[in-house]
């Protein structure tokens, strides 16, 4: 990577920035004085973080980084996950305390309390020891977004064995593939699942993925949808005959605090996805202290809304561990965010009184397209802390979700981290923090994240290059299940003399040293030696009145390098008898006055959609694809695969 450019100084022309009110900050979890602790004795910090948890053995020593890059945290110390995220609060007076409002999409409903929680848990480990598994058995749990899928996470920590749970979006190949890697011996599943307002069957992708698996032994199926089902004799089970005829007394054991807890896939840069290794006591603590401060959650009276799928590394830190640890009261919805109506997400908000909600960028600027008279519709005052998470959000998007949902007053938190990070590492403080549009700002404290060039030095304020964590952190990832050359190549050798973690990201510093997260070292571009960042390009053009969405790819170009290429959503489409040029010529020039000329856009292709993977991350691959005039590449992966149909169509008749 060359050095800093002058396109890199330009990257954000981003000088808001939102203070926290003065009413926020004095009741706020977490003060500025938490970075001095934390900074202070890094170690002692952490230790006092574990504190939040119920230890059976306490730790002799906080971390062991004798064995690099495999952590040790809280070494010699024991718990139980669960019990941390359950029973304890029981015990404390709490059983009354609605753990999970459940929202099904059909409009069905289910308030659990800690008590019941405690119940539904218990009964179930019961029935996975009765089933045979036990500690580091593996458990795919391939379910949509009900209440047992969280009973079946949880049990499975209670019993000491691993869970893999797969994205019920995904296709039986997917989970094929995942269970034969990981060897489960139990599937959990449902008949079928709520999709759009009707039903959709899920047990036939389970039928194919395992009717060649050794490794099950079972199949656990939760009756959700009613829907007919095959049946396997001896493999095949009912949930409500197996485990609702146990105990609901359970007694947890205590396992070490690096004993596994899960394994989740996620995508790499070759095809077979890398099942990331995460274990109980680092883990633990960190998901709650991060829910606790970035969140300023106050168990007693706040009511939390994650609207991520368990499916996804933020379903397991932000629904099921970090706030179950914590006590939280929160909702969990099932369905998608316009079934039935564009107002879904403000009616719950509105029902239960959410004050905490956190989602992702591509959700929001969704809901920016569908217009803000649908939120003006509905009380949102209860909302007092909005946190975004998944991809860089660009400025407008964050102010629209500050204004418009946020009633301009309530923090945003923009929180980076990934499946390998296992909880957020950078976010701004809600009650600490002067917030800045579209940057993630700080490493959290305890936490040790640096911009760095090609050689693994830091570089100077306003300077870009990768983004490193210097420090190992409590909730890392303990290595790639079954693959322990590719954890270290693909993480710890591109800085291995520094012994950084690469993260894959390109990151900047501005003048104050916040940093502004880039997107993926791959989808940042190359033109004319000068680095420019997709995302940037995407919060110029999305800055445009006229834009609704847009993304945007490097493709190759014989004399630059990389070209930009930019693929738009317009508001309200082209207009009638216009080709576009007009709109397209505006927004090149738009562009070359938000950045500067060298991002203009080489082309810019009006589309009526983008190809999103089910966790709504634009895949600009397939847009390469159609930038550089290949024939596109594979779909399968696709929310929607005939989004690139649309596109290829449209683009042979118009642009
Ligand atoms: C939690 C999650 C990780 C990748 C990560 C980065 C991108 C996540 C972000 C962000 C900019 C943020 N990412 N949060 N980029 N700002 N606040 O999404 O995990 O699915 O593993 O994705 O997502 O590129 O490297 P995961």
């Amino acid at each position: 990577m060359t050095e800093p450019q002058a396109a890199l100084d330009n990257l954000s022309t981003e000088t808001r920035t939102f203070p926290p009110s003065e009413e926020f900050a004095a009741q706020a979890n977490a003060t500025a004085a938490l970075y001095e602790e934390a900074a202070a004795d890094r170690e002692a910090f952490w230790a006092q973080q574990a504190e939040r948890l119920s230890w059976d053995t306490r730790w002799d020593q906080v971390l062991d980084w004798s064995e690099a890059p495999f952590a040790k945290w809280f070494v010699g110390g024991k718990l139980n996950v669960a019990y941390n995220c359950v029973d304890r609060h029981v015990e404390s007076g709490h059983g009354d305390q609605v753990a999970i409002h459940w929202e099904g999409e059909p409009g069905d409903s289910r308030a659990i309390t800690y008590a019941d929680l405690q119940r539904e848990v218990s009964k179930a480990a019961n029935a996975l020891t009765e089933l045979g598994v036990g500690a580091e058995d593996r458990v795919a749990i391939y379910m949509p977004m009900v209440p047992e899928a969280i009973f079946a996470m949880l049990a499975c920590a209670r019993v000491g064995a691993m869970h893999s749970v797969v994205f019920g979006g995904f296709s039986a190949e997917a989970l094929r593939t995942r269970i034969e890697d990981s060897q489960a011996k139990l599937v959990i599943t449902t008949d079928g699942q709520y999709r759009r307002g009707n039903p959709a069957a899920l047990k036939p992708a389970v039928d194919e993925a395992v009717a060649n698996a050794k490794s099950v032994e079972h199949v656990l199926v939760v009756k959700r949808t009613s829907t007919d089902v095959d049946w396997a004799e001896g493999r095949d089970l009912w949930w409500h005959d197996v485990v609702d005829r146990q105990s609901d007394q359970h007694t947890p054991e205590a396992f070490d605090s690096e004993h596994p807890l899960f394994i989740l896939y996620t995508s790499g840069t070759t095809g077979k996805p890398k099942g990331i290794l995460h274990t109980s006591g680092g883990y633990l603590t960190q998901v709650a202290y991060t829910h606790h401060n970035v969140f300023d959650l106050k168990p007693d009276t706040d009511v939390y809304w994650c609207t991520a799928d368990i499916g996804w590394v933020t379903g397991h830190s932000y629904i099921v561990y970090g706030p179950l640890a914590n006590r939280v009261t929160q909702v969990v919805y099932e369905g998608t965010p316009n079934t039935p109506h564009e107002g879904r997400h403000w009616e719950i908000v509105q029902k239960y009184g959410v004050s905490i909600y956190y989602t992702a960028p591509t959700l929001i600027r969704t809901f920016m397209k569908w217009g803000a008279d649908i939120p003006a519709k509905y009380d949102l005052s209860s909302l007092r802390v909005l946190g975004s998470v998944g991809e860089p959000i660009n400025p407008e998007a964050w102010i629209w979700y500050r204004e418009t949902i946020g009633a301009g007053k309530t923090p945003v938190v923009d929180t980076w981290w990934q499946t390998e990070t296992g909880a957020i590492m950078i976010s701004p403080l809600p009650g600490a923090t002067s917030a800045k549009p579209g940057s993630a700002q700080r490493p959290l404290p305890g936490i040790g994240a640096k911009v760095v060039d090609d050689q693994g030095n830091e570089v100077p304020h306003g300077g870009g290059g990768y983004l490193v964590l210097d420090q190992p952190w409590p909730g890392m990832l303990r290595g790639i299940w079954g693959d322990e050359e590719r954890y270290r190549d693909t993480y710890w050798s591109r800085f291995s003399e520094q012994g950084y973690y690469f993260a894959g990201d390109g990151a900047k510093y501005d003048a104050d040293g916040d940093i502004w997260l880039l997107g993926r070292v791959d989808d940042v571009m190359n033109v004319s030696g000068h680095r420019i960042s997709t995302t940037e390009v995407e919060s110029a053009l999305v800055s445009h009145p006229t834009v609704a969405e847009a993304a945007v790819v490097g493709a190759s170009d014989p004399t630059t390098g990389q070209g930009i290429v930019a693929f738009v959503i317009l508001r309200g489409g082209v207009a009638e008898g216009s080709d576009g040029a007009e709109a397209i010529k505006a927004l090149r020039e738009h562009v070359a006055k938000e950045i500067g000329p060298i991002a203009k856009p080489r082309q810019i292709m009006v589309v009526p959609e983008l190809p999103k993977t089910r966790s709504g991350k634009i895949m600009r691959r397939l847009l390469r694809d159609v930038a550089e005039n290949r024939q596109v590449g594979d779909v399968t992966t696709l929310a929607d695969s005939s989004v690139m149909d649309l596109i290829s169509s449209g683009l042979k008749s118009g642009a």
